[in-house]
Formats: C-alpha cells, structure tokens, sequence
C-alpha cells in the first residue's frame, strides 16, 4: 500500500480510501462484475462470478442455495453433504454429480472471473476446491485477454516452456479431497495442457505484460468439482493460508441507465449522460434511473458505494463559476413493479412508465428507500463523486438495500437494484449531468460492493469526510 493510502485508511477508513488507492480503473463494457487488483492481490469467492455458462445438461450452482449438494454414495463414497468449511458457507459445484467425469478443456460449464490487473509480472492463480474422490476432483483453468482472447501459443510442436510453447493455453489442477475444503486448501500446483488423471509440476501462472480486465475461466474436468474460492495474486506476494483473506472488491457497471425529462414521451436511455435536474413542475426537470445487476454476487455485503463521474455543472452557456450541487439518492424497492424498466427501444422508460417517478421533482416513498444526499463540488466537468453507505440518512441505508437483493429470501431474485436520482437545489437555468455507461470520455456508473468487515472506528465518523471526490485525469 503506498503512503497516500495508507494514510487515507487511517483517516478516512477503507471504504472512503478506496477511490483514491484504486489507479486506474478501465472497464470492458456495460454491465460487468470486476474484481479489482488490491496491492497485487485479487480474492475471489467462487460463488461470486463474473459469468457462467451451462454446457448440455451440466452446469455450476451455488451450494447450498441453489443445489442443497451431492446426492450421497455416488461413485459408492460417503460424502459430507454440503461439502465442509466452505468459505461464507458457500461454494459453485459442477453438477449434475454422476459417476465418472465430464467437461473437457473447451467443452465444458465454465466459471468466469473478470479481474483488474494494474501490476504486471507474474501472477498465480490458487484455487480452494474440492471434490469427494478420484472422480469428482479435477479441473481446467485458463486466461483470456484485455479484449477477451484467450491466450495461447498452441500446445505443440514444443513441450510446454520450450521452443515456441511458452504460454500455458490451459492448466489441469487435481484437487484430491474428502468434500472438506480445510483439507486441500489453496492450490497452485497444476500442469500445464494435458487432460490427465492427475497433474502436478507446473506453478498455475501467467505473465501479465499489459494492465488491464482479464478474464479468469474454470472448467470442470470431472463432475462433482467444487470451488470454494481462489485468488489470483502477483508473484511477489505471500500464499494464502487457512482460510485465506478476504474478498476483494467488486466494481458493477450498469446494465441499464437513463434519465426521464418532465411530460416527455421520448426515451433517453442511449445519451452519453444521465441528466438530473430540478426545475421544479417545468419540462426541464430530469431524474436520473441506474440499474445494477448483481445476480452473480452470493455474499452479503459489508460495505457499498455508487461512483459517477460529473459531465456537465454550469449553467448551460459555460459559466465560469460553477456551482456546489446536491442530489438525493433513491432505491427502488425490492419487487416493485417497473423493476425491469427497459433502456431504450420499445416500451422503454420515460417520464410516463419510469416506475416510482411522481409529479415535479417528486419520487413515490411508498415505492422507494431514500439512501441519502451526495455533493458534487464547484467544479464543472471531470470530478468523480462517490456516495457511500457512510452517506446515508438512515445508518446502512444502501447496505442494507443491497443485501436485500442479495439475500431476497422468498422474493424474485430478480438480482436487479435500481438507483432513482433527484436534484435537491430547485434552479431551472442550472444543469448537472452525469456520465452514462455510453460515455467514451468518462467513467461509467459504478457501484462498489466490499466484503471486508470495517474497523468499528469507521462507523463513528463524521458527516464531513464522507463523500469521497477527486479530479479524473484526463
Ligand atoms: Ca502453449
Ligand atoms: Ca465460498
Ligand atoms: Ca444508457
Ligand atoms: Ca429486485
């Protein structure tokens, strides 16, 4: 951690430091779950992904949630159902669990990670899994690109790490296991392109030249693989151990935004801003809808937080002398009707079916929970904000709001959050307007989710310190 971080934390805590500690941050496209680099350390629970994809009748779930766990005595072994010591008492298992193996080095459900890497050199994957025997505790792992290639070199001519073959294309970990993580704990040893019953002697590992979103993939060698978590971490960086670290931070962007313009019809879901004016009962009036999906994120979160860059503050002619502005911050409630608004196209949202939305710059409360008020400061353009939980009204507010989309037990699990933002300063010739996830020139809409408990000194903090701004170098 470098100094300015480090004393950021001290002072502000991690969830307030975290804007200023990050770097760079680029995202691939809209709608993405991120893990970002930490220190040169990314920890990922297995249950909170990126992606996943089924293949024939077999795919990944989350135990015991989704699946209650493996059918007892298949491949005539006794096993612990659900597997034990799962990290957060969750982990994705490859189903369905039948006697033998299945998947393939291409051909099978996968897993995928996205991850932010800001350090380059090597970095080594380390895999907490496993399986209930010799048949249920293999698998695949491999890295695609910034621009989502996989990487390869082909597997032949050369042996691998020689001649032309110096790029794993894919590695082969054998887990072993008695369906009790504690037991066979973060793994680095695999072997690089075979599909064999067993693998060991090569250090699961990737050079990493370029910064930038890679894509970690598992694929089952065998049904009835399990992964608890894993970690992707620099060369330079210690193992883990026991139970490991904590989850990194994860980075959503939007899967949809817009804003809604007083008694207008048409849609603004595709514009490079998502404008929030308060012009009272005038046509200029705008809120501002951001969605998140977050149906991949299984644990529950300690901490959040919504980033947005500002695009426009002034007063339409480039006034030179901008203002400090207020917004308030609205959750649209779990299950309520209009929780699938659409972007753009047809049926899309507008002043008329926006959900919650009332007249002037009013928002529904009976449809909504009011999170709290974020500042954007005197300056016009390029100053990314971010409202935290820390922010709110009401004490865990927003984390509270999150984690009920998350837990939803008995709801939709829909897994959709959606952000509904009003302008608290009434003034119709003032315009302020944020970055959509359309934007080539600034950052997307982004929400934070972090998994680490907080020092109880960070809940005592005051007001003040806790919007987090800093100027975007462009
Ligand atoms: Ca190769
Ligand atoms: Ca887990
Ligand atoms: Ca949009
Ligand atoms: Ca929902």
């Amino acid at each position: 951690m470098n100094p300015l971080c480090n004393l950021m934390s001290q002072r502000l805590g991690r969830a307030a430091a975290a804007a200023v500690c990050l770097g760079v941050v680029s995202f691939a496209g809209a709608g993405e779950l991120i893990y970002v680099e930490q220190d040169g350390v990314i920890v990922m629970e297995a249950e909170t992904f990126s992606n996943r994809t089924a293949f024939s009748s077999h795919d990944w779930q989350v135990v015991p949630t989704e699946n209650t766990g493996p059918t007892v005595n298949v491949d005539s072994n006794t096993i612990n159902n659900p597997y034990l010591n799962a990290r957060d008492g969750l982990y994705m298992q490859n189903f369905p669990v039948q006697s033998g193996g299945n998947g393939g080095t291409t051909d099978g459900p996968f897993l995928e990670y996205k991850v932010q890497i800001n350090t380059t050199g090597i970095w080594k994957v380390y895999l907490r899994a496993s399986g209930h025997d010799g048949n249920s505790d293999s698998m695949f792992i491999s890295l695609a690109d910034e621009n989502g290639v996989h990487i390869a070199d082909g597997t032949g001519p050369d042996a691998f790490g020689t001649g032309t073959n110096l790029i794993a294309d894919w590695y082969e970990q054998t887990i072993g296991g008695n369906a009790d993580f504690s037991t066979s704990a973060w793994k680095n040893d695999g072997e690089a392109e075979v599909n064999a019953a067993s693998a060991s002697g090569d250090p699961t590992q990737w050079n990493i030249t370029t910064p930038g979103v890679y894509t970690l993939r598992i694929d089952p060698r065998e049904d009835g693989a399990a992964v608890d978590a894993l970690t992707f971490q620099h060369t330079s960086t210690a193992a883990p151990t026991g139970m490991g670290p904590y989850q990194t931070d994860v980075h959503i962007t939007p899967d949809a935004d817009a804003y809604v313009k007083l008694d207008d019809t048409s849609n603004h879901g595709t514009e490079t801003g998502v404008y929030v004016k308060n012009a009272g009962s005038s046509t200029t009036t705008r809120k501002g809808y951001i969605r998140f999906d977050v149906s991949n994120v299984h644990n529950l979160v300690t901490d959040a937080s919504l980033q947005l860059e500002v695009l426009l503050n002034d007063s339409g002619g480039g006034d030179p002398t901008p203002n400090v502005v207020h917004f308030n911050v609205f959750g649209l409630n779990d299950e309520n009707a209009g929780e699938d608004w659409i972007e753009s196209g047809a049926g899309s949202i507008n002043w008329l079916n926006a959900p919650a939305n009332d007249t002037g710059n009013g928002i529904d409360a009976a449809q909504t929970t009011f999170l709290g008020t974020f500042e954007i400061p005197a300056i016009h353009d390029s100053v990314i904000v971010e409202f935290s939980d820390l922010d709110s009204a009401t004490q865990n507010a927003l984390i509270d709001f999150i984690n009920d989309e998350i837990a939803d037990a008995g709801g939709d699990r829909d897994g959709l959050v959606t952000f509904i933002l009003t302008r608290v300063d009434e003034n119709g010739g003032w315009n302020t307007n944020f970055h959509s996830s359309e934007s080539t020139s600034g950052q997307a809409p982004t929400l934070i989710l972090q998994f680490i408990p907080e020092p109880a000194s960070a809940l005592l903090m005051g007001v003040a310190s806790l919007v987090m701004i800093r100027r975007r170098q462009h």
